[in-house]
């Protein structure tokens, strides 16, 4: 604990120099040796011919991002010479508009990828280990809804060399908390995009699999102490995974706050229910629609969609609308079942739906 007894959770003024922008976080990684995205490996310059000489070869489609950007704000995907020089003109002024920074860079565009991300853990003293992986990749404008760990299809090789990368990249830059690093996945390959310097919603479906309590090793990495863990230590078993419960209606998603005037949670072996509700509280209208967290977890990924689907059915929610009927659509769907659904699986299938009953 510090003396002023205040304990301050969040990435250190070393850590906001050297990530404070995503073009800054990128070249950190490169340096570290962190697999990424080809690209402009730094800001764009701004003379036209050079910049048509860098999408060429990198090759089209390429994807122009805001350096100060996130959340899928301030990207512009281009996939023609022709189109090249405005995009990039289009997203420096929003950028500089929206997050005060023109600054923008160039990168491949990944068509199909997953979304994966690293869990690390790292302490003041140098100590860094990665907690696997998620798979995040089951999302709607950017809000994802389902996540899971492990990530499926991914093997031991693969995990473990990301995940060393990614604990070799928080020793060298001086990383200390609980940390993502983000991927896109694609063909085998993982891509660097962006990292989280906080805990995040779905740092749950790690928790079960690692048996390591993320926030209470946060705060005690916070309060100055070692981290308890080798990477030997961290032995994955099972799966997870979490469903985002929100109040809003399952298909139009438009926001459903209100009081919530039934309440049963689900229970039983694997699940664990993560929220503030009950029988009389109201989901306010200003903030986020999240009003909970489903996440099962079983020794296989079929029995933690099984566990799922019965603690879905028995979940009970009254006096507002809740997303759990699309989760339910989302457990019987024959794809997602299979696993490896790629970042726009869910939108694909929700405009498929839309035109089924035009
Ligand atoms: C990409 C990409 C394809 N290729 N970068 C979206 C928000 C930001 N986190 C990065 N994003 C993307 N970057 C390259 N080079 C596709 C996306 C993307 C995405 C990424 C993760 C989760 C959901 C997404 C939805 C749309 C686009």
């Amino acid at each position: 604990m510090e003396q002023s007894g205040f304990v301050f959770i969040g990435p250190r003024p070393e850590t906001i120099r050297l990530m404070g922008d995503k073009v800054s976080a990128k070249q950190a990684m490169i340096e570290a040796g962190v697999p990424c995205v080809p690209g402009s490996d730094g800001a764009l310059p701004d003379d036209p011919a050079e910049i048509v000489k860098m999408a060429k070869k990198i090759g089209f489609p390429v994807i122009i991002k805001a350096a100060g950007g996130g959340g899928g704000r301030g990207m512009r995907v281009v996939h023609t010479e022709g189109a090249l020089l405005s995009s990039v003109q289009m997203t420096r002024t929003e950028a500089g508009a929206a997050f005060g920074n023109p600054t923008v860079y160039m990168e491949k565009y990944l068509q199909e990828p997953r979304h994966i991300e690293i869990q690390v853990l790292a302490d003041e003293y140098g100590n860094a280990i990665y907690l696997g992986e998620r798979d995040c990749s089951m999302q709607r404008r950017h809000q994802k809804i389902i996540e899971e760990a492990p990530a499926p299809g991914i093997t031991d090789e693969q995990r473990q060399r990301v995940g060393e990368a990614c604990a070799a990249a928080c020793r060298r830059i001086g990383y200390r908390g609980a940390g993502t690093f983000e991927f896109l996945f694609e063909k085998g390959e993982f891509y660097f995009i962006e990292m989280n310097t906080r805990v995040q919603v779905e740092h749950p479906v790690t928790e079960m699999i690692t048996g390591v309590d993320i926030v209470q090793e946060q705060i005690r990495i916070a309060a100055g102490e070692k981290l308890r863990y080798q990477q030997k230590d961290i032995v994955l078993r099972g799966h997870a995974m979490e469903c985002r419960i929100n109040a809003e209606d399952p298909f139009t998603f438009v926001p459903s706050p209100g009081k919530i005037d039934g309440y049963h949670p689900a229970g039983g072996p694997g699940i664990r229910i993560d929220s503030h509700i009950y029988r009389g509280y109201t989901v306010p209208s200003h903030y986020d629609s999240m009003v909970g967290k489903m996440i099962a977890y079983g020794d296989t990924r079929e029995q933690a969609m099984a566990r799922m689907r019965v603690a879905l059915s028995e979940m009970v929610i009254t006096g507002i609308k809740t997303n759990i009927p699309l989760h339910q659509e989302l457990f019987m769907d024959a794809a997602f079942q299979r696993g490896c659904t790629s970042i726009h699986y869910l939108e694909e299938r929700l405009s498929q739906s839309k035109k089924g009953t035009e």
